[in-house]
């Protein structure tokens, strides 16, 4: 039997300048984790290609996020930061995992019918795999813990879903083969080569809403800038966007409850609490009955507070673009090794020739 040992991955996409969202719902996080787990950390440019990259851009938001994550403090010296499509592995097992995942499962994925809409025929298959490739991404760690918002919820779901039926049909092989790690299904323990992987999702976990609409997540691929607050953005731009942030009439309430039905107040107030990492009904005691007007005035304060040393480093950085460069091809070198000794054991379990 072989032993895991605790393992963190977790990527970001390429399809634009990184925002909010992925900074309280994904990057904050990572920094943290650095103490307790050796990370992987990956600008997933293969999923970027599912929405049809203008190649250029693709390469320039690559290298942006990968300059993000050292901004925000990932220690490339210790983690790995690379770029998905350096480590063919990932690819490989996702083919192997197309042929474990059901189309039922992917079916009932809520990303892919947003992301799709009513364009459902048009869209590539590609983007229907998407939680195929998610699940490879994170499993050739064979990665026992992954860091995501509360959106990714899903398809960490689908992962150990995938997990769970691929130990379960080979779980003979992967006994004979004396590759499995002892894992309880129901009253049995069978030998199980993948893990089941753990989202981390912090305590005070949000979905960061769009400023235009509290009903829509906060993405990089809204065509209006003025939906999202980048984390790159300047001082003047972020106060300008809450100023021009959606809200309603009312003054703020005394208790999370009546945010209920005011989706826009509900994300200000949840951006509030979640960057002063204390709770709403801690942040609605010290504004209850206040206008907007003064609340977002504080609001812009904190996120300048926040956000702005990230945005200098980010700047800075990226007046360099071979060290950018010389960090992913090294990620991608360490993380390569580990892939590799996954798939060596894969190909062998499923019973593909190899050597
Ligand atoms: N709005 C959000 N609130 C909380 N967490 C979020 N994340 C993204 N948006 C929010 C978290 O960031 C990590 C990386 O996400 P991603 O960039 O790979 O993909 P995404 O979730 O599809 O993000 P976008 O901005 O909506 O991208 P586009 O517009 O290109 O599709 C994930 O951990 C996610 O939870």
């Amino acid at each position: 039997m072989s032993e895991l040992k605790p393992l963190v991955f977790s990527g970001v996409q390429p399809t634009g300048t990184l925002h909010l969202g992925n900074y309280l719902g994904a990057l904050r996080r990572w920094v943290t984790l650095q103490k307790d787990y050796e990370c992987f950390y990956c600008v997933v440019d293969m999923h970027a290609l599912t929405v049809n990259p203008v190649p250029q851009q693709l390469m320039e938001y690559t290298r942006e996020a990968a300059a993000m994550f050292l901004a925000v403090g990932i220690d490339a010296r210790k983690h790995a930061i690379f770029n998905q499509s350096r480590v063919f592995q990932h690819a490989e097992l996702a083919w192997i995992f197309n042929c474990v995942a059901r189309i039922g499962w992917m079916n009932r994925m809520t990303q892919f019918k947003d992301k799709a809409g009513k364009e459902r025929e048009k869209a590539s298959l590609g983007l229907f795999a998407y939680p195929s490739l998610m699940a490879a991404d994170i499993l050739v760690y064979r990665a026992t813990h992954v860091p995501v918002g509360e959106d990714q919820k899903q398809h960490i779901e689908l992962a150990r879903d995938i997990a769970k039926k691929f130990n379960k049909d080979y779980s003979r092989r992967i006994a004979s083969l004396g590759l499995g790690v002892d894992m309880s299904v129901g009253d049995d323990i069978i030998a199980g080569f993948f893990p089941m992987v753990e989202p981390l999702i912090p305590e005070i976990s949000m979905r960061v809403m769009s400023l235009r609409d509290g009903r829509k997540k906060m993405s990089k691929s809204d065509k209006s800038d003025f939906s999202r607050i980048n984390i790159s953005d300047t001082p003047d731009v972020l106060l300008r966007k809450i100023r021009k942030a959606k809200t309603d009439s009312k003054p703020l309430p005394d208790t999370e409850a009546d945010l209920v039905d005011r989706p826009e107040a509900n994300n200000l107030v949840g951006i509030y609490a979640a960057l002063a990492n204390i709770d709403k009904n801690t942040v609605l005691m010290e504004f209850c009955g206040k206008p907007f007007s003064i609340f977002k005035q504080i609001l812009a304060d904190l996120l300048v507070e926040k956000l702005i040393p990230v945005a200098l480093e980010l700047h800075r950085l990226k007046q360099d673009p071979d060290y950018i460069d010389s960090v992913l091809k090294e990620g991608a070198i360490r993380a390569s090794a580990i892939a590799e000794k996954t798939m060596k054991q894969v190909r062998d379990i499923v019973g593909f020739l190899q050597g």
